[in-house]
Parts: structure tokens; C-alpha cells; sequence
């Protein structure tokens, strides 16, 4: 997609389409203020940043909005903006956009006026990918990822690192200038030092990158066990809800059972599977081997048992042994204190999915083993992928920069670095790769 200089002039719906208290008409470009007053039959401007009560006249008919105006570059694209605040009804806030374009203005596209707050510097790619983590957050979690991105962490850190990588890049370039200079030894390795250094920094950021994944995508984890042994009657007791059906008939569930709940601000991703065992029934036996395939599709598993069935599947994943219907050993004093001791044990834990004992102990010992560590609130997890591979590769030419210091010469350490400087670049935007920003805008929603 290619832009002129000057821009078309252009209006969507702000908010979500259908009928609320509020809809908000949004306009950006320079016919935006020629708009509004002819949308309002008024001569004089109206003083910007101020809200207005106005009747807003389409051919059609009139509403009393509240409207303001931004002039640029004070605005959220960075142009002249125009918003007008209209009765909620979603055939009226159609009546407003169809006569803003009347008046000149164009449908707006997806992300457009986002896209355009990005052209115009009002904020670099990672800060428009934690818009779009800010409103699809659906965790704790997700939102601070989101807010932090989008108030510009990542973009200082790493416009921070190229400021580095700049510096070291133009003293090498001044002595490539000279190609009878020799580089001292003491010259190489401060500059192979402070590519170190850098490098580190980058290496820490990855490291918290796995958390980030957890905290974008959840966790999935498959409960799986022998007929009967409440595989859905736990899928419930986690999600609170009656997702799965329970009977007492051994082979109730056959396809994969989805349902999830958050703890702690992750997304648990529950999959509830059809009890494995020696069966004829081919509908069954699909199930039974839906069950097998959700093992691998897991990130981790609960091995469920009851008192009759002790789990022995194997699975190449991390596990955890949870022993279910712990109401019925109630009668058993002696038993029923050895087992609740027992919850303490790594292994095992015994549970009740009937009464809900011991579950929230459950979703604690499943956090702590997938999760690993606390998420820290001041840390900066990266939660995007693309994100996470811009630092991957600048990493992986840093390095060959270092390598290459002792045993090549300047122009290729040069070379590398200034790869590593543009990697950094498109996480931020400012190495300027159309497909990579076509690519981020098209996520948003229109009028965003
Ligand atoms: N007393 C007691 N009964 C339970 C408990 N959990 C499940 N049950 C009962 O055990 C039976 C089987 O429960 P389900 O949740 O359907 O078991 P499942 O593992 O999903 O069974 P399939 O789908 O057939 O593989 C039902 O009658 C449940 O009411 C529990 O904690 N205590
Ligand atoms: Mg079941």
C-alpha cells in the first residue's frame, strides 16, 4: 500500500457497531474541520480540544451530538481529527459517516488512523502492536503487557541499543576510511566489550520472551485417565461451569472437551478427553485416539486417577498425578489424614471434584509448574512473536560481529552490525519495511 503526501480525508465508527449509550464518529485529515462545521452549519471554528454540544444535521436528520475537534499535529493520527459523540444507535452513527463522506471524507480502511498516528511519529510498531495487546487483552497480565508496550518500554531499550550500535558503527567507519589503519588490539576488544554488552542486554530480554509467550497464549492442559475417574466432572469443578457432561456410564465423553479458566492472570486451556481404555466401539475408539493426539497437542498433563484406576499412561510431557473422588475415602479417618497429607507431596494430589476440595490447591501446583517463576509487575515481557524474532536475528549478527573481529576485516564487522542495527530498526519501525507495517495495521479493527 502506497500513500501520497497528502492524505485522503477519512471517517469510521469508533466504537463497536450495534446499538450503546454512545457511538463515536471519528474523521482525520484535512477536510476533517471543513466537515464538522458544514455537519454542524456553522462558519467559525470551534476552539479545539473543547467539547461542544451541537446539532449535527445529516440530509436525512438531526441529533444533538457532543463534538470536538484536534488540530494537528495534537491528535491521536497526528492530523486534523474531527469526533463526533452521537446517540448510540447504529443506523444514526451510519447517517453521520454517509454524510461526512458527502462532504469529502472516505471510508476509513482497518488500523487506518492508527497507521497514519504511526506515519506521522506519534508512536513506533511495538507501541501500535500494545494497542492491539491493550484490546484484545483478555488476563491481568495481557494488559499490562499491552500497556507497557504501548507506552513505548520496549521502543526506549531498544532505540537505547542502537544509539550503541550507531556509535561503534562510526568509529569503525572513520578507520575503514583510512584502509592503511591498523586496529590495535585494545581498539578491537573494546569494541568487541560493548558489543558484549549489548548482546547481554539482549539475551535478557529473551529470556523473560518464553514468559511472554505463556502469558499471550495460556497454557494447554489435558486431563487424561481411565473411564470414569471424573475427567469432566474436574474439566467443571476448574472452570466452574457444567462445560462437560457427567455420567456415571464409563465412556461418556468422545470428542475433546475445550474450556478454560485464569489463575494468576495466565490463561489455563483445559482439554477434556475421552477415558483411555481397550475398547470396540468405534465411536470410542476415535475418541480414544483424540485423547492420545491432545497429549501431544499439550503443554502439560494431569494424569487423573480415582481410587479403582490408577493412571499408568506415559506421557513425554510434564505431568502431575492428581488422585480424584477423595469424598468417598471421607469415611476412612486414618486413610483420608495420610492422603490430605499427602497434597503437600510434588506428585500426587488427591482431590474432589464432586466438592470441590483441593482444586484450588491443584490450580496453584499446576501454576507453579508451568509457570515456573512469579511474574514479576516491573518486568517487560515480550508477547510477540514478531517482536521476539527482530531481537533473535539482531542477536545473531551481533555475534558475528564479535566472531568476526579478531579474524576478518572492519568492512564485514561493519556489515554485521549495521544488520543487527536494522533488525533492532523493525522492531520499532524506523528501518521502514512496508510488508512488516501492512502486516501490523491490517490486525486492527476499523476505526481504530
Ligand atoms: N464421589 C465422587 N464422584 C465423582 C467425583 N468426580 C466424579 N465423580 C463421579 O464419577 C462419575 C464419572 O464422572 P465423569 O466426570 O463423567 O468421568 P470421566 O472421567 O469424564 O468419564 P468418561 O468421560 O466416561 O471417560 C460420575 O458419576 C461423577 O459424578 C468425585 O470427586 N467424587
Ligand atoms: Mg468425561
Amino acid at each position: 500500500m502506497c500513500y501520497n503526501v497528502v492524505m485522503d480525508t477519512i471517517v469510521a465508527l469508533a466504537t463497536p457497531a450495534g446499538n450503546g449509550g454512545v457511538a463515536i464518529i471519528r474523521i482525520s485529515g484535512d477536510k476533517s474541520n471543513n466537515i464538522l462545521k458544514q455537519l454542524i452549519r456553522e462558519d467559525t471554528d470551534l476552539e479545539p480540544r473543547k467539547i461542544f454540544l451541537k446539532n449535527v444535521y445529516t440530509d436525512e436528520v438531526v441529533d444533538k451530538c457532543l463534538v470536538v475537534r484536534f488540530s494537528k499535529p495534537f491528535s491521536y493520527t497526528g492530523e486534523d481529527v474531527v469526533e463526533v459523540h452521537s446517540h448510540g444507535g447504529f443506523l444514526l452513527a451510519q447517517k453521520i459517516i454517509e454524510q461526512s463522506i458527502k462532504l469529502g471524507a472516505q471510508l476509513a480502511m482497518p488500523g487506518e488512523f492508527s497507521r497514519r498516528a504511526f506515519i506521522n511519529g506519534k508512536m513506533s510498531l511495538d507501541q501500535a502492536e500494545g494497542i492491539i495487546d491493550l484490546i484484545n487483552a483478555e488476563t491481568e497480565m495481557q494488559l499490562k503487557a499491552g500497556s507497557d508496550l504501548m507506552q513505548g518500554k520496549l521502543k526506549t531499550i531498544v532505540v537505547e541499543l542502537q544509539n550503541q550500535l550507531t556509535d561503534i558503527l562510526a568509529e569503525i567507519e572513520a578507520k575503514l576510511d583510512y584502509p592503511e589503519y591498523e586496529y590495535t588490539n585494545q581498539e578491537s576488544s573494546n569494541i568487541k566489550n560493548r558489543l558484549s554488552t549489548i548482546n547481554t542486554q539482549l539475551e535478557n530480554i529473551l529470556k523473560d520472551g518464553k514468559q511472554g509467550q505463556i502469558i499471550k497464549n495460556g497454557i494447554k492442559v489435558a486431563i487424561v485417565g481411565a473411564p470414569n475417574v471424573g475427567k469432566s466432572s474436574l474439566l467443571n469443578a476448574l472452570t466452574n461451569s457444567n462445560r462437560a457432561i457427567v455420567t456415571d456410564i464409563a465412556g461418556t465423553t468422545r470428542d475433546i472437551i475445550e474450556s478454560e479458566y485464569i489463575y494468576k492472570g495466565i490463561i489455563f486451556r483445559l482439554l477434556d478427553t475421552a477415558g483411555i481404555r481397550e475398547s470396540s466401539d468405534i465411536v470410542e475408539k476415535i475418541g480414544i485416539e483424540r485423547a492420545k493426539n491432545a497429549i501431544n497437542d499439550a503443554d502439560f498433563i494431569i494424569k487423573l486417577s480415582d481410587i479403582h484406576n490408577l493412571n499408568n499412561i506415559s506421557v513425554d510431557k510434564p505431568f502431575i498425578n492428581v488422585i480424584n473422588k477423595l469424598d468417598l475415602m471421607e469415611s476412612n479417618l486414618d486413610l483420608n489424614k495420610k492422603l490430605k497429607n499427602n497434597t503437600n507431596e510434588n506428585d500426587t494430589i488427591y482431590i474432589s471434584a464432586k466438592t470441590g476440595e483441593n482444586v484450588e490447591k491443584l490450580k496453584e501446583k499446576i501454576f507453579k509448574e508451568t509457570v515456573k517463576s512469579e511474574l514479576k509487575q516491573d518486568k517487560l515481557y515480550l508477547t510477540n512473536t514478531r517482536q521476539i524474532n527482530c531481537i533473535e536475528n539482531s542477536l545473531e549478527h551481533i555475534n558475528n560481529a564479535i566472531n568476526l573481529i579478531d579474524i576478518s576485516t572492519l568492512d564485514l564487522v561493519s556489515f554485521e552490525i549495521k544488520f543487527a542495527w536494522a533488525f533492532l530498526g523493525e522492531i520499532t519501525g524506523n528501518s521502514n519495511n512496508e510488508n512488516i507495517i501492512d502486516k501490523i495495521f491490517s490486525k486492527f479493527c476499523l476505526g481504530k
